[in-house]
């Protein structure tokens, strides 16, 4: 694999700031933020074609999603501040809103959503982590995880396709190499992850793939649909070969008395989603499945990136507060 950017990581492991690139550094930087505007104009009319609806991002609100808990959850702090009197937090990620929009709304909705999470500082050179990104967030009423799967499937199968015919002057000069895969990809549980790389399979399973693989049944937030029988959730999440994670996903729970029973063992507040759970209660909250891509992530896979923070205009990396 050709990676872009070497110059610049060269020092310091880390991304430079726009305003201290060579002429070199900003070709390639002009390469790299032509291609994400692509894959983000492809997302975008992917959702459209498919009958999403697409909504513009919330930013600061009461409510935002607890992140917790979740083995993969990093959170060295959560932003919150009073404006007008109320306490407001930075988004985390916009799933509440989600399963309210896609319950009052519209049957399926998308956001391309930017999201704040301040990651550990340890975290800077892993290379996929940022504290402020945008995923592709959404959410279908009435929909299985299957389905949702399949969309995003077609979805990768078709962007890196049309990367591939429109910006190849683009990736060449990036000597980036196009992921190969077929779709469907493969399927793999958690318990079979665990047994094979025992608990750290998260680290363990990309080192060992050469294509995107599915993870089910995760334990972890309380709107993820849990089976009350068998206990399996009904979730996933998409791993990259080398990279990990790059999507996030589950059939959802909408139901009152299984989104608090859930809240009260995991010791979140209750009080802060009081707003949802209310509307649960009225039976208001319909079922739905949905997932978010990390936009950042997608574009570094795509252009043979090695440190994520490379894909953005202005890299906001853990630990690292740049002056622009
Ligand atoms: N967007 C994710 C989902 O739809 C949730 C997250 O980002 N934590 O499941």
């Amino acid at each position: 694999m050709g990676y872009a950017m070497k110059t610049e990581l060269v020092e310091t492991g880390l991304p430079k700031p726009v305003h201290r690139l060579s002429e070199e550094e900003l070709a390639e930087k002009r390469a790299m933020t032509e291609i994400g505007a692509e894959v983000v104009a492809y997302m975008e009319s992917y959702m459209r074609r498919k009958g999403f609806v697409q909504l513009m991002p919330v930013l600061l609100s009461p409510i935002t999603d607890p992140l917790w808990p979740d083995p993969a959850a990093g959170i060295y702090k959560r932003l919150e501040f009073e404006i007008y009197g109320k306490t407001v937090r930075t988004m985390h990620s916009m799933i509440v809103h989600k399963l309210v929009a896609v319950s009052l709304l519209h049957k399926k909705i998308f956001i391309v959503s930017p999201n704040i999470r301040l990651e550990k500082p340890e975290r800077s050179k892993t290379g996929r982590h940022l504290f402020e990104f945008s995923q592709l967030d959404f959410e279908a009423r009435g929909a299985t995880s299957k389905q949702i799967r399949k969309l995003i499937e077609g979805m990768l199968a078709g962007l890196v396709k049309h990367i591939g015919s429109s910006k190849k002057a683009e990736l060449s000069s990036l000597h980036a190499s196009l992921p190969k895969f077929s779709t469907p990809f493969k399927v793999l549980s958690r318990e079979e992850l665990e047994a094979r790389y025992g608990t750290d399979w998260e680290e363990e399973l990309p080192k060992h793939i050469d294509e995107p693989v599915w993870i089910t049944d995760l334990p972890r937030e309380f709107y993820d649909f849990e089976d009350p029988v068998t206990h399996k959730w009904d979730n996933f999440d998409l791993y990259l070969p080398k990279r990990g994670e790059l999507v996030t996903g589950a059939k959802r729970e909408y139901e009152h008395s299984k989104m608090l029973a859930k809240m009260r063992k995991a010791g979140v507040k209750e009080e802060l989603y009081a707003t949802l759970l209310d509307l649960a209660k009225d039976g208001k909250i319909k079922q739905s499945a949905g997932a978010g891509i990390g936009v950042e992530r997608l574009i570094a896979w795509i252009t043979s990136a090695r440190h994520i923070g490379e894909v953005q205009p202005f890299p906001k990396i853990p630990g690292a507060v740049y002056e622009l």
